[in-house]
Order: structure tokens, then C-alpha cells, then sequence
């Protein structure tokens, strides 16, 4: 075993009243965040999406493993392939797959078989989990707390890009498997989802939802 490496860590303190203001604007900014569903063909500098997923990139994982991968597609032949394939199963969906129950708890969402979005936006960004790693010989290394890992980098990408100015859609056709097809993933690579993002079109209006208390979520001991 080699030993461990240690660095002085890089942490910056804040006044009580700063550390407020900046606890005060970040959930200000957060909660203008909402997710969109129509968006415009407006072109997105790619260098912002690149930022954004060294963002991403910089979320904890289990033992640091990263087990994360980042498609991010601009090109209209295959954003049109990947359309085309969500299309095919999400009518799949709306049409009996999922359950009542299930359709039900979305109705008010307003969402259908039709995706243009995936189409429209100018970028798809196509998050792939690493169930497990490959070595410098191809041999397997497991991986852990995968789920948990590109949980957190996901929401990481979606705060960063909010905070840079674009609009996301969080996007999950059931079953995915077309985008490992699609976008020849390795086998150790299971698609986890789509993050659409761009600007919203002109206009665009978003359910009128709200979000739970800090007193429904939150249990002080
Ligand atoms: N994947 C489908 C259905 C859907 C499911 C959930 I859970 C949502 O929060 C929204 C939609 C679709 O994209 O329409």
C-alpha cells in the first residue's frame, strides 16, 4: 500500500453576517430555478457547457472514484436519432406502460409523448453511470455509491448551468438503453439521464408548483 498524500486544504471563512448574505443569495438565485420543457434554438457558447461539467466534475463520489460520464450532443443527426428513440418509448408510456397511479401523480406536469425539446435545445447532455471501472489490463474495479455519486454531480451540472444563465430540463425516457446504442457507451456505462439545457423559447410558461416548507422537510434535533 502506498501512504496516503496530505495537502493543506484551500477554506475560506465568513463573518456571521456574510456567511447570512451568502447562505440569503444563493437560495434566492436556487429557487429561481425552474424546470423547462420549450426550448429555443438559440446557440449556447459550447465553453459554458464545458465550465459547467468541471463543475460537475468536482462533486464527491464514493472513494473518489468519479463514476460519472458526460455526453454532451449538439449534432441535429443525432439529437434527431435520440428523439426518434425517447419518442418511441415514452408513447409506450403514455399509452399503458405506466401505471394510472403513475400518470396520474404527472397530469399536472401537462408532459406527453411528444418531445421536441430534444430536437430544439442545443444541448443534450447524456449523464452515464460507471457501474464499475477498467483498469490499464481492462480488469473490472468496483465501484461504489454509484446512484448517490452521479446524483450529486447531476445536481451540481444543474445549479451550475442555472447559475451561468441557461435552463434545464431534467429528461428520463423509460427504458434508456437507445442512448448506449445511440451514443456507443461502453458496457460499464448505464445512461442515468438526459440534462436538456439552452435558453427557454420566448414566452414559455412552467406549472404553477410550489415547493415544500423548510418546516416539511426539515427535522431539527
Ligand atoms: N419520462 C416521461 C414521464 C415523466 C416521468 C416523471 I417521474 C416526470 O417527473 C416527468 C415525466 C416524460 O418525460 O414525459
Amino acid at each position: 500500500m502506498t501512504q496516503p498524500q496530505f495537502i493543506p486544504l484551500s477554506f475560506r471563512e465568513y463573518p456571521p453576517a456574510g456567511m447570512q448574505q451568502r447562505a440569503d443569495e444563493f437560495y434566492v438565485e436556487m429557487k429561481r430555478r425552474r424546470t423547462v420543457r420549450d426550448f429555443s434554438e438559440r446557440p449556447v457558447p459550447r465553453h459554458i457547457i464545458e465550465t459547467c461539467i468541471r463543475t460537475a466534475g468536482t462533486a464527491p463520489s464514493g472513494a473518489n472514484q468519479q463514476p460519472w460520464h458526460f455526453v454532451v450532443v449538439s449534432d441535429p443527426d443525432i439529437k434527431r436519432q435520440i428523439r426518434l428513440a425517447a419518442e418511441q418509448e415514452e408513447r409506450a408510456f403514455y399509452a399503458g406502460r405506466a401505471s394510472e397511479e403513475w400518470l396520474d401523480a404527472l397530469e399536472h406536469l401537462g408532459t406527453d409523448a411528444s418531445k421536441p425539446f430534444l430536437e430544439t435545445a442545443p444541448f443534450l447532455i447524456a449523464i452515464f453511470a460507471q457501474r464499475y471501472g477498467l483498469d490499464e489490463e481492462g480488469e473490472k474495479v468496483k465501484h461504489y455509491y454509484v446512484n448517490e455519486s452521479v446524483g450529486i454531480a447531476t445536481g451540481l451540472l444543474i445549479a451550475a448551468l442555472h447559475h451561468a444563465g441557461l435552463a434545464t430540463l431534467t429528461h428520463t425516457p423509460s427504458p434508456m438503453g437507445f442512448l448506449s446504442t445511440i451514443l456507443q457507451r461502453p458496457a460499464n456505462e448505464r445512461p442515468y439521464l438526459i440534462l436538456v439545457t439552452g435558453y427557454p423559447a420566448a414566452g414559455v410558461q412552467v406549472p404553477d408548483i410550489d415547493k415544500k416548507s423548510l418546516d416539511d422537510i426539515t427535522t431539527f434535533l
